[in-house]
């Protein structure tokens, strides 16, 4: 790879495809890229490691809410043997050590740039290429560029008054500090999200006191973790191919078999007794799609399961006024958790609950947090546990420019647009794995799809000499549409969450995902490959001859 200084006017690029994003989708990408379609390949990472969102949230208690079986690739079935796993949940260092595991068995390291932030990319119209800048100055040409900058990436760290005035220790639990440690300390928390109850349920018992500031009570139900025994990983691993056929043929590839019944077609106590069971066998996406298939889409149906949840949260909790405050009384219609035993912290002496709603914090001081009531909160560590700017963030952070020079803030100022969550108009060769409009199920099927459709898209781009690729305008625009109408279908945007960018103050109302699931979403791309790609154009490198063979990069 050479670095480009006023070579941007040639048309050969540097190399043939950048990916940015050393996570699942981008360490795909670079394999898929550089083994099939033999492209030079070089995948820049802003981070010191590999593994993407497990590189960054090393935070106390961090695992996957995905089965251990299916938190992984499916693609190679020699990986999944050698694979292995103890719990039926993967934590935080055994993800990170299996992508790292992954890029050493497919030698891809020496493609990989860590530390190196991409700060721009621009597409470059006369010559056909894109040019990508980084925070540290280098500029490299490609033809295609592989956006894999991750759905939970850009962390949401609200700038509360006094925040730089806190003498103990603060941090973003997305950007946990080597050796933090919170034994015998003071801490307080903001936030109760996914990652929030993690961290609560796992430090509770080992710091001094734990302050837990809370904006919206949240419907949580039992994971189910515990080891596995090896027999329930050898039956795993003689019938893998089976498995992943099936899961990736379900709404949510989570392993959970999804209810084909109305939760009002049955009795009371047989509705009782399905959640009962489900809150049992544990899982967060177990318990909304496998009990009923109408717990999103049906009021009915949607108070059943929060009246359960809601009734476990006050056999659980002792005290009735913190189980009062713990207890939502919104719609069950976030993306939904699942813990190891959340509700039950709060019956320990040193876990107090602040219900920061309607009081909400006024100031960080040197010592702790404020309340407008009075209180004063002193602490020795304030973990923000505040959750992330989903799915466009990390892109309307950066100065990615498509044709005519337009910025990708100025084309999304309505909101993100996509055509497949891969592709968007005006930004040709542009391929975002897990962009917005992409399908909300298990991530790593879905990022395994989006990766297949880019590799075979850019295949079929190299085959037929028709190198520039671009969704058509009427393309992107129908699928946000279809996006829109199957959100607005369900009870999810009911409920203020990241998944509509509610999380985020100022931000529109955004359609991250397509609500029709993997199965639904994979049948869309056969339809798409069998029609030979016809909502994309393919069109010539300017001024190519007909039928020239197109260059390549040195890798
Ligand atoms: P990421 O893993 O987020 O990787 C994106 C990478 O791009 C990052 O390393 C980032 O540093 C890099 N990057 C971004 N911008 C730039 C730039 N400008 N320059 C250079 N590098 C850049 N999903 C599930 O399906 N099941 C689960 O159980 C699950 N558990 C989760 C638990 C946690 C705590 C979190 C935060 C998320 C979880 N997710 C889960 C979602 C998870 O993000 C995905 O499963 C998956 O890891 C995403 O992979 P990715 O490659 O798309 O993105
Ligand atoms: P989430 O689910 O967005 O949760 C963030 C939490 O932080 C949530 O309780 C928020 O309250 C709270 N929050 C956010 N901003 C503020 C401010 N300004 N003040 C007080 N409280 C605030 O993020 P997570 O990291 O927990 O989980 C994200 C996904 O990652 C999750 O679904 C898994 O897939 C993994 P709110 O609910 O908005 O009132």
């Amino acid at each position: 790879m050479s670095e480009t200084s006023e070579a941007e006017s040639e048309r050969e690029p540097d190399v043939d495809a950048i990916v940015i994003g050393a996570g699942f989708g981008g360490l795909y990408a670079l394999k898929k890229l550089r083994d099939d379609l033999g492209l030079a390949t070089v995948l820049f990472e802003q981070g010191a490691g590999i593994g993407g969102t497990w590189y960054w949230n090393c935070y106390p208690g961090a695992m996957s809410d995905t089965r251990s079986y299916l938190y992984c690739y499916s693609f190679d079935n020699e990986l999944l043997q050698e694979d292995t796993f103890t719990r039926h949940y993967r934590y935080q260092p055994e993800v990170r050590r299996y992508l790292e595991n992954f890029a050493d068995r497919f030698r891809l390291r020496p493609h990989i740039k860590l530390e190196t932030q991409v700060s721009g990319a621009k597409f470059n119209e006369e010559t056909g290429t894109w040019l990508v800048e980084t925070s540290g100055g280098q500029r490299v040409t490609c033809r295609y560029l592989v956006t894999a900058l991750g759905v939970l990436s850009k962390i949401n760290f609200p700038n509360i008054e006094g925040i730089d005035k806190f003498k103990g220790e603060l941090m973003h639990s997305a950007r946990w500090p080597k050796n933090a440690t919170c034994e015998g300390k003071r801490v307080g928390i903001i936030g109760t999200g996914s990652t929030g109850v993690q961290i609560i349920t796992a430090i509770a018992p080992i710091v001094k006191s734990l302050t837990v500031f809370q904006r919206s009570a949240q419907y949580s139900v039992p994971a189910g973790d515990g080891a596995v025994s090896d027999d329930f990983v050898r039956d795993i691993k003689e019938h893998y191919p089976e498995i992943w056929a099936r899961e990736k043929n379900t709404l949510t590839a989570f392993g959970a078999k999804e209810s084909d019944i109305p939760a009002m077609s049955v009795s009371a106590e047989e509705r009782e007794r399905i959640f009962e069971e489900a809150w049992q066998e544990g899982g967060g996406f177990r318990f909304m799609f496998g009990t009923f298939n109408d717990i999103i889409t049906d009021e009915e149906a949607n108070a059943a399961a929060a009246d359960f949840i809601r009734r476990k949260i006050q056999q659980i909790v002792k005290d009735p006024e913190t189980a009062k405050k713990l207890t939502p009384t919104d719609y069950y219609a976030k993306r939904p958790l699942c813990d190891a035993g959340y509700y039950e912290q709060f019956n320990r002496s040193n876990v107090e609950l602040v219900d920061i709603k309607n009081n909400p914090i006024s100031e960080i001081t040197e010592d702790g947090v404020r309340t407008p009531d009075g209180a004063e909160y002193n602490l020795d560590m304030l973990i923000f546990a505040t959750g992330f700017d989903a799915s466009d963030g990390n892109y309307l952070r950066m100065d990615i420019r498509g044709r005519g020079g337009i910025t990708i803030q100025d084309h999304w100022r309505e909101g993100a647009r996509t055509y497949l969550g891969t592709f968007t108009n005006k930004f040709p060769n542009m391929f975002m794995i897990q962009g917005p409009n992409s399908p909300f199920a298990n991530i790593p099927p879905a990022i395994e799809t989006q990766v297949e459709l880019t590799a075979d898209v850019i295949q079929k781009a190299e085959e037929s000499r028709l190198p520039i690729v671009e969704a058509t305008t009427d393309a992107v625009e129908s699928w946000v549409a279809e996006c829109s109408r199957l959100a607005n279908a369900t009870l999810l945007p009911k409920a203020e969450s990241w998944i509509f960018g509610a999380n985020i103050p100022g931000k529109p109302f955004t359609l991250t995902f397509y609500m029709a699931g993997l199965a639904a979403y994979r049948e869309v791309l056969a339809e798409a490959a069998d029609s030979n790609y016809s909502a994309l154009k393919f069109e010539p490198l300017p001024g190519q001859v007909e039928g020239e063979e197109l260059s390549r990069a040195q890798s």
